[in-house]
C-alpha cells in the first residue's frame, strides 16, 4: 500500500525519502523554494506558491490554493432591506472585518464564541439575525441596528425606517378602536390609565372613543360633542346648533320614531359652532342625532 502511494508523489519527494529513510528530515534547496520531508513537500517561487503536499492522513491539502492567517479588526452588519413594515421581518447578517481589508461572514450560531448580539430600540432580533420590527404608532425613521461580536461593535451603513401600516396596534393603546397616534398626542406614550378607548378622564360623559371620533379635546370637560340650540322656523324648518371642531364631519340623522334613523345630511365643519336647519321637517314629532364621520 505504501509502494502504490510513493509513485504518485513527485521526484523531489522521492529524493528526500532516499536520503533520510526511517527519520522525518526537512531539506531545503540552495534556491530556498523547495522544501521536503517524508511528512511533505512544498515548492515556492517568487510570484506564487504553489502548496503542500502531506502524507498524514488527517491533513488535506489542495494544489493552488494557499492557506491563510488572518486577525480579525472589526466588525459590519448588513439588512435585507431598509424600509420595515411594522411586525415584519428583515434579516440582519455579520462578518468579521479583517485585517487584509477582506470580509468575513459570521455563521449564524448560537455557539458562545460566534454569537453576535443583536441591539435595536423597535426591532427584537434573534441570534441569527432575523429581526421582527415592533408596531408602532406612526413611521419611525432613524431606527438604528447595531451588534456586538467578539469584542467589536459595528452599526447599519444606513438607519432603517419603521412603517406604521395599522392605526391600533399599539401597546398599550391596541385593539380599542381608536387611533393609536391620537391617544399618544393627547396621553403620551403609556398611560392606558387614561388613554384607553372606554375611558373618560374628563369626566364629561364623553368617552375616549367618542372624543376621538367628535375630535374633541378627552382631557378637557368643556370641549365635547353635543347641541346647543333647538328653533322650530316659521317657514316649517327646524334648525339646531351643536358644538364642533373645524374640519371635522358630522352626520346629521332623524328619526320620528327613536328605532329608524335616517342620515339627511353631511356637514363639514368651519367653526366650533355649527348651524344646520332641516327643512321642511315632517309634520308632527321629529328627533334628531349627529354623528361624527370617522376618519380613515
Ligand atoms: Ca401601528
Ligand atoms: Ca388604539
Ligand atoms: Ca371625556
Amino acid at each position: 500500500m505504501k509502494a502504490s502511494f510513493l509513485l504518485t508523489l513527485s521526484a523531489m519527494w522521492l529524493q528526500a525519502a532516499q536520503a533520510a529513510p526511517g527519520n522525518v528530515t526537512s531539506s531545503i534547496d540552495a534556491g530556498g523554494q523547495r522544501a521536503s520531508s517524508a511528512n511533505y513537500s512544498q515548492f515556492a517561487s517568487i510570484s506564487s506558491l504553489s502548496g503542500t503536499s502531506a502524507q498524514s492522513a488527517n491533513v488535506t491539502s489542495k494544489p493552488s490554493f494557499i492557506g491563510q492567517i488572518y486577525t480579525a479588526n472589526g466588525a459590519a452588519i448588513v439588512a435585507s432591506r431598509l424600509t420595515v413594515p411594522e411586525t415584519q421581518t428583515v434579516q440582519f447578517n455579520a462578518f468579521a472585518h479583517l485585517d487584509d481589508g477582506s470580509l468575513l461572514a459570521i455563521p449564524s450560531t448560537t455557539l458562545p464564541t460566534n454569537l453576535v448580539v443583536w441591539t435595536s430600540p423597535l426591532l427584537t432580533i434573534d441570534d441569527a439575525g432575523l429581526g421582527t420590527a415592533t408596531a408602532v404608532y406612526q413611521d419611525e425613521a432613524n431606527v438604528q441596528v447595531s451588534a456586538t461580536w467578539n469584542g467589536f461593535t459595528a452599526s447599519l451603513p444606513s438607519a432603517l425606517t419603521i412603517l406604521n401600516t395599522l392605526n391600533d396596534n399599539f401597546a398599550p393603546y391596541d385593539a380599542d378602536t381608536i387611533n393609536d397616534a391620537w391617544q399618544v398626542l393627547h396621553f403620551g406614550l403609556n398611560d392606558p390609565l387614561h388613554g384607553r378607548g372606554h375611558l373618560d378622564p374628563d369626566s364629561d360623559g364623553t368617552s375616549n372613543v367618542l372624543e376621538w371620533a367628535a375630535g374633541t379635546d378627552p382631557l378637557s370637560a368643556t370641549s365635547k360633542l353635543g347641541f346647543l340650540t333647538h328653533n322650530a322656523q316659521n317657514d316649517g324648518g327646524f334648525q339646531t346648533t351643536f358644538t364642533s371642531v373645524v374640519g371635522k364631519s358630522y352626520r346629521i340623522q332623524r328619526s320620528t320614531d327613536l328605532q329608524l334613523w335616517t342620515t339627511i345630511a353631511t356637514v363639514t365643519a368651519t367653526d366650533v359652532i355649527t348651524a344646520y336647519t332641516d327643512a321642511p321637517a315632517p309634520v308632527g314629532k321629529a328627533f334628531y342625532r349627529i354623528e361624527p364621520v370617522l376618519a380613515e
